[in-house]
């Protein structure tokens, strides 16, 4: 591993772009994200082509029955991804199924988001959310680095849970707060392949979020 706190939120649909990117910001990230865009335009093989570079982890915010995730599951297994994104909402039954299906694949549980609608929802059921995704086993959980309030909240309940946090740069907040919020790792998108430089500005949100 890099021991960079930085994850590449991969959301290119062009398959040759993605690898073009994925290579050059490799040496400066820990693990690359890949969400529908990507998937949908380039297929479910990228996953295992971006595997190459980093571990992937597919952001596909599963919320579903427990069976039809187990099915899911056994799809993207095959193409031996790090991870998986699910959201808690579903409930613990489903996480759990997840979990206990593909231990090898970790799961992430969305826990709170970062744009504006989820004050709608999501962010008064911060606690409850939190409640499911412990009591499922998850590996992890998704907390937004633009809102620190939320993401401390997080941290407290959740002391030795990997939270990875997306929502700085082109979302306005900003990655060395969300560390100091309690991220263990930042998920950065737009402002970073879509940098001038990718590997430029990689290299620089490293360096910037380690020491802190
Ligand atoms: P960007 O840095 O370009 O805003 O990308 C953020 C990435 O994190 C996107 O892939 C988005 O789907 C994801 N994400 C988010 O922005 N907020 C959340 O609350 C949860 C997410 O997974």
């Amino acid at each position: 591993m890099t021991g960079s706190r930085i994850i590449l939120a991969l959301d290119v649909p062009d398959r040759k772009r993605a690898l073009e990117v994925a290579s050059a910001v490799s040496p400066y990230i820990s693990y690359i994200k890949i969400n529908w865009p990507l998937v949908l335009a380039a297929g479910t093989d990228i996953i295992r082509d971006l595997g190459e570079f980093r571990p992937v982890i597919c952001d596909l915010k599963l919320a579903d029955i427990p069976n039809t995730l187990k099915l899911i599951a056994d799809e993207i297994s095959k193409r031996s991804p790090f991870g998986v994104i699910a959201h808690a909402f579903v409930g613990s039954d489903c996480l759990k199924e997840l979990v206990n299906h593909s231990p090898e694949m970790k799961v992430f549980a969305v826990v709170a988001m970062s744009h504006p609608g989820s004050r709608d929802v999501m962010d008064s059921q911060v606690d409850r959310l939190i409640d499911i995704a412990r009591s499922s086993g998850v590996y992890g959980v998704v907390a937004p680095a633009n809102k620190p309030d939320l993401l401390s909240r997080v941290r407290k309940m959740m002391p030795d849970t990997v939270i990875i946090s997306p929502g700085s740069g082109a979302q306005g907040g900003d990655p060395v707060e969300g560390i100091r919020a309690g991220a263990d790792f930042i998920i950065v998108g737009r402002s970073l392949y879509g940098a001038a430089d990718p590997a430029k500005e990689a290299q620089r949100l490293m360096i910037t979020t380690s020491s802190r």
